[in-house]
């Protein structure tokens, strides 16, 4: 008897295709009536496949009376409710590392992009306003801005590492200072953001973070700052966000995620200064092939009786 798994949200294609061969795959995702798909298998299903933007929630796992693992693909988790599963001895797996790289590289790209004012300058060529209104106005250079990192986890210090080189002073925040690392650790979060030119938000998400990037850190930041996110929408109130890009009190942004993906606050289309990315750091075919590939690895050494390769509980 092949075990049998809900598809919360699916993996990339050839991973499907081993998951669809190994296992009977029930798809929730594509279900016309998915409440009528979990009630009719509440009993049936032992696994979840999820991503970290679907992930499962209480009232899904209460659900599921048989539910063994949930593999999510992500290394954020946020969406999963943890403590309902670790309560009812589910094992929760999730994707970090393999992403790393991808997610830090976007980061960097964010950061120059609202900096040198790339979306800007590239729309000042395309429209002939470089010929009819001369050259673009100087804008402001790394080599000796100071880059403070608020989470300086595996992410957070990929991002520190590919930024070192163009020169800035780098200190970080975060619950407890690295042992391993040379970069200044500060831990008070609003002096962070004082002393910051750039402040790149790489911290998990959830209840433990929500808003911690408040009016009053965007303010310390200040007119001539630059906020990245790469982290979860949540991490920063994005009210307060909007209203300090608009009025100047905040220099510049750059956004891979937001309080309400996809339909994100349309204030935010009209800010210019401003470089909006669609939640896709990890979205390269490397990186996503890699992180479905961790779901089905954890996948199989569950149901062979192995220890997972990357629990989350
Ligand atoms: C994915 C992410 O976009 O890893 C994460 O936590 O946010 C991204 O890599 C997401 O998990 C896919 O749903």
């Amino acid at each position: 008897m092949k075990s049998e798994i809900l598809v919360i949200a699916p993996n990339q294609p050839m991973q499907m295709a081993v998951l669809d061969a190994t296992y009977t795959l029930h798809r929730y995702d594509l279900a016309p009536d998915p409440q009528a798909l979990l009630t009719e298998l509440s009993d049936r299903i032992v696994a979840v496949v999820t991503t970290g933007g679907k992930g499962l929630n209480a009232d899904q796992i209460r659900q599921l009376p048989k539910l063994r693992i949930v593999a999510s693909s992500g290394v954020g988790y946020d969406t999963i409710d943890i403590p309902a599963c670790t309560e009812r001895g589910i094992v929760v797996t999730n994707t970090p590392d393999v992403l790393t790289d991808d997610v830090a590289d976007t980061a960097i790209m964010l950061l120059l992009a609202a900096r040198r004012h790339l979306v800007q300058a590239d729309r000042y060529v395309r429209s002939g306003d470089w010929g009819r209104k001369g050259p673009y106005p100087l804008l402001s250079a790394m080599r000796g801005k100071r880059l403070g990192i608020v989470g300086l986890g595996r992410i957070g210090q990929a991002i520190a590492s590919r930024a070192a080189p163009m020169g800035p002073e780098i200190a970080y925040t975060g619950r407890t200072r690295k042992p391993d690392v040379d970069y200044r650790f500060e831990p008070d979060l609003k002096k962070l953001a004082s002393w910051a030119d750039i402040l790149i938000v790489a911290t998990s998400g959830g209840a433990n973070t929500q808003g911690l990037i408040s009016a009053d850190i965007i303010s310390a930041l200040g007119p001539q700052g630059t906020l990245i996110n790469i982290a979860r929408g949540s991490v920063v109130d994005e009210t307060a966000m909007i209203a300090a890009l608009k009025s100047g009190d905040l220099g510049s942004a750059g956004l891979d995620v937001y309080w309400n993906e996809p339909n994100i606050n349309p204030a935010l289309w009209q800010l210019e200064n401003t470089v909006l990315y669609p939640h896709h750091a990890s979205a390269t075919f490397e990186t996503r092939g890699a992180m479905a590939q961790l779901v089905v690895d954890n996948l199989a050494a569950f149901f062979q009786g192995q220890p997972v390769l990357t629990p989350v509980n």
